[in-house]
């Protein structure tokens, strides 16, 4: 059992903003420093004022082709995850992260309880059975988040007029590495957010 990372490292990040309509929503695009757009890379705000409505709710990862499915994903700190295994063979789902240490010992179909995610972090989890079974969970301590599609792209909605961090995660950024953060005031309307990282030579995860 294990899992192989390879360390990563974050160029500079780049911010520009630029305002448009009259929402509060915020239009991420995530490139890597040669323009490519950079799929499965967890954005959220965060209120500086650290008050953040609850929006905890369910998420799935289900095992599939021996694949974890999605690869990335963000929840919401006190949501709970479900591990259905949708393959034939059984799988053995575990993580050592701190954020969430835990074990589904080798099952098939859905196991009966979703695990709870309580605090924030980064989760790492893997099959004890598949060595090259991998995905990520972003636990994050606010409602306001996404997860950037094939062409890089996120928007975040719905965010009140304030002070927030706008941060960044992507599974090639592993524990220890900085990620890109900034500062910014959400009035009432729309803004642009181009953020630039640069993934490790080999930055796939394994
Ligand atoms: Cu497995």
């Amino acid at each position: 059992m294990k899992l192989t990372f390879t360390p990563f490292a974050l160029a500079a990040c780049s911010l520009t903003l630029s305002s448009a309509l009259f929402a509060a929503s915020i239009d991420i695009d995530v490139r890597d420093t040669q323009g490519n757009p950079l799929a499965d890379a967890a954005v959220y705000v965060e209120s500086v004022a650290g008050v953040s409505p609850a929006r905890s709710r369910m998420a799935e990862i289900e095992q599939k082709n021996r694949k974890f499915m999605p690869l990335m994903t963000i929840v919401q700190t006190g949501s709970e995850i479900a591990f259905p295994n949708n393959d034939t063979v059984r799988h053995h789902v575990y993580s050592f992260s701190p954020a969430k240490p835990f074990e589904l010992k080798l099952y098939s179909g859905t196991p009966g309880n979703p695990v709870l995610f309580d605090k924030p972090g980064t989760v790492v989890i893997g099959c004890n059975i598949h060595d090259r079974m991998v995905a990520y969970i972003q636990v994050v301590n606010t409602p306001y988040f996404g997860k950037t599609d094939d062409a890089g792209k996120v928007r975040i909605t719905d965010l009140p007029v304030g002070k927030y961090k706008l941060k960044a995660w992507h599974p090639q950024v592993l524990a220890g590495a900085t990620m890109p953060e900034s500062e910014m005031t959400i009035a009432r309307q729309d803004v642009a957010v181009s953020i630039a990282m640069k993934p490790g030579a080999d930055s796939k995860p394994h």
